[in-house]
């Protein structure tokens, strides 16, 4: 896709919203892997100003943007109801779509590229690393309620944005044929890395297992729970709104949980160089552990709760995998900010396995206590 021009933005895309006042600025915004994200700033006549958030999306990714559209716009009115019942704030609780000024949900431009606006969660953050054990605990509350929000949504009705998203058997496919195929021939420079991913394949089986026997359930789950997905509010620190809903699909609340001990329990940070400093901290797997149970209001069964370990370590195994793979394909998925990004990703993710792998009995004695 074309680097984002602010300037063609300023001045061809964010007019054709529906956005209020005058623009004043537009500016890259945010840290995440997939989406081009901008801050719009809007001065309204009385002199106070509106924020937004305009959001090229990644159609490379998402193949189908109109059905992923019809997802959010289903998914936000159905928690915008909710959140009304429970006497909330649905413009700061929720994702809220800014329509096109010809009224549509996103907008198509003349490249092909597909944009979507949202109103500016304000008074609120979203943290790339754990700054204090209770905002942790607050996003774990808040991702198991939002779980809980969505169990009686019609989840026949949602689109699956990116099919077999957490399926890690086929992950693990997509893997070996990425190594196989090693179109940059990078592969002879990981070997070890490879080593690794290949003598765990035998665990990429036990979700997916699990499912297909009806030994744990499908569900309406969000599948990409990583801390800055959350929105952290400034006052109260409780987690106020989950957002980045392009992934929300059936699923497990195994890779809701998982994902988050995955990037939220680290003690280092995605991309860190020096894996010393990368390890799965117990305190914080233990306080998402409550959290997230708690959030979910007793509706995690046994079995559930009994695999969250495995949740954890499969998440994380997972991302490794298509680190790994984004790499040896020459960077072509996640957004890169140096040459070997991916790969100092996909290391932090090993290290954390097998981080975890170390302290298992210890992760298994943690989530008892959550029976
Ligand atoms: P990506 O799929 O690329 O991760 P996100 O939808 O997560 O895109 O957006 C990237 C970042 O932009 C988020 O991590 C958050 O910091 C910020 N962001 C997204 N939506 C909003 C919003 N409605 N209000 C405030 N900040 C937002
Ligand atoms: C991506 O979109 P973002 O940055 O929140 C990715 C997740 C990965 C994550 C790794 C749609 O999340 O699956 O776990 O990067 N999202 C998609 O940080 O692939
Ligand atoms: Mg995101």
């Amino acid at each position: 896709m074309e680097e984002l021009s602010m300037e063609r933005i300023y001045k061809e895309i964010a007019p054709k919203f529906a956005i209020e006042g005058t623009l004043t600025e537009a500016v890259p915004y945010g840290s995440g892997h997939i989406n081009d994200t901008v801050r719009l700033t809007c001065v309204l006549e009385d002199g106070g100003q509106k924020r937004y958030i305009l959001q090229r999306m990644n159609d490379d990714i998402f193949r189908q943007p109109a059905e992923l559209m019809e997802n959010v716009m289903n998914v936000t009115s159905f928690l915008r109801k909710k959140i009304i019942e429970r006497g909330g704030d649905p413009d700061r609780e929720t994702l809220n779509v800014i329509p096109t000024v010809d009224g549509r949900n996103y907008l198509e431009d003349e490249n092909g590229d597909f944009w979507r606006t949202y109103i500016f969660i304000e008074n609120a953050t979203s943290f790339d690393m754990v700054r204090t054990p209770d905002d942790f605990y607050n996003s774990a509350v808040s991702f198991g309620n939002f779980q809980l929000l969505l169990q009686d949504y019609p989840a026949a009705t949602l689109h699956e944005t990116i099919p077999n998203f957490h399926n890690t058997v086929s992950r693990f496919a997509d893997f070996k044929k990425a190594v196989e195929e090693d179109v940059c021939g990078r592969a002879k420079d990981v070997q070890e890395e490879i080593r690794f991913v290949l003598e765990r394949e035998a665990d990429t089986h036990v979700i997916c297992d699990a499912l297909a026997k009806g030994e744990i359930p499908l569900r309406v789950t969000h599948n990409d729970t990583k801390l800055n997905n959350i929105m952290i509010d400034n006052e109260t620190g409780k987690g106020i709104c989950v957002i980045d809903l392009d992934t929300v699909m059936p699923g497990s609340a195994l890779y809701d949980y998982g994902d988050s001990i995955r990037f939220g329990a680290s003690t280092g940070a995605e991309d860190e160089k020096n894996l010393e400093l990368v390890n799965c901290d117990m305190g914080l797997f233990e306080i998402y552990t409550k959290g997230y149970v708690e959030g979910c209001g007793g509706s995690l069964t046994e079995k559930e709760i009994r695999m969250l370990p495995m949740g954890a370590k499969l998440m994380t195994l997972e991302c490794g995998m298509r680190f790994l793979a984004d790499y040896l394909q020459g960077d072509v998925y996640f957004k890169i900010h140096r040459p070997e990004h991916n790969l100092d990703r996909a290391r932090t993710q090993f290290k954390l396995v097998a981080d975890m792998e170390k302290k298992w009995d210890e992760m298994a004695k943690i989530v008892e206590k959550y029976l």
